[in-house]
């Protein structure tokens, strides 16, 4: 039999963007998974299978062996701190930036900052790169609303148009960095599924560069 081969997707606004680029390196899934609820989907190849999962668990799969590979945004790479994957290709795709933000025209703290996000450890890092010491509020979404209330000083949240900032009087204040979704590959399937992976690698390389052309 031939060796099966799963790639992970991140459900949500990288799927829409994925999809065609897997269409132009002939991965077409079965069925229209935006009507399904399944989590696991047939392609027009009996040998590849697709994982439709939360953007935040597909490093997980990937790096565990739940899947041979995946796409993922750079920030949940970063946050998951990226060991146990290669991450051989810039889909180009879900572009936007991790910045630091707070209320319009709000001074620098004095004393210990209080930073609210859902980017904990990147968060952590970026602070610990300036030599500043911070506290870190986790939260679990809608970041904007920390600093009108009281709860943090500053953000740190993905910025694509700036819309959802300035309808909340927030401002983008520092570019912590510019983010893009990945093609991430497992180590184990690197090595074991190589001949299955390098095709499927080279064709989603000319559709991203084709894409850029056009
Ligand atoms: O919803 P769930 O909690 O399951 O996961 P999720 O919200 O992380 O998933 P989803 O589908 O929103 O996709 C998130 C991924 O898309 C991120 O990990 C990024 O890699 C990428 N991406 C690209 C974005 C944006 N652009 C984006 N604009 N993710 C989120 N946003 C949000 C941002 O959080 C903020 O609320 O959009 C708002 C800012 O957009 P502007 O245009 O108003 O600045
Ligand atoms: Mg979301």
């Amino acid at each position: 039999m031939k060796q099966q081969l799963t790639i992970a997707l991140s459900k949500g606004r990288i799927l829409e963007e994925t999809l065609p680029l897997l269409a132009a390196a002939d991965i077409v899934p079965a069925e229209d998974i935006f009507s399904s609820r399944k989590l696991i989907f047939d392609t027009n190849h009996a040998h590849i299978k697709l994982l439709v999962i939360r953007a935040t668990d597909v490093p997980t799969y990937v790096e565990y062996g739940g899947a041979d590979m995946g796409v993922s945004g750079k920030d949940v790479l970063l946050e998951h701190g990226g060991s146990g994957l290669y991450e051989p290709l810039d889909l180009e795709i879900a572009c936007c930036k991790l910045m630091v933000a707070g209320m319009a025209g709000a001074k620098p703290v004095d004393g210990r900052m209080r930073v609210a996000t859902k980017f904990v450890k990147v968060t952590r890092d970026y602070y610990a790169r300036l030599g500043a010491q911070v506290d870190i509020i986790k939260l679990y979404g809608a970041m904007e609303l920390a600093p009108i209330m009281g709860l943090a000083d500053r953000i740190v949240d993905i910025v694509d148009t700036g819309n959802t900032l300035r309808a909340n009087g927030l401002e983008a204040m520092e570019h912590i960095a510019d983010i893009s979704s990945r093609l991430v590959v497992g180590q184990p399937a690197m090595k074991m599924k190589y001949d299955l992976i390098q095709p499927i690698l080279e064709k989603l390389t000319a559709a991203v560069v084709a894409k850029r052309g056009g």
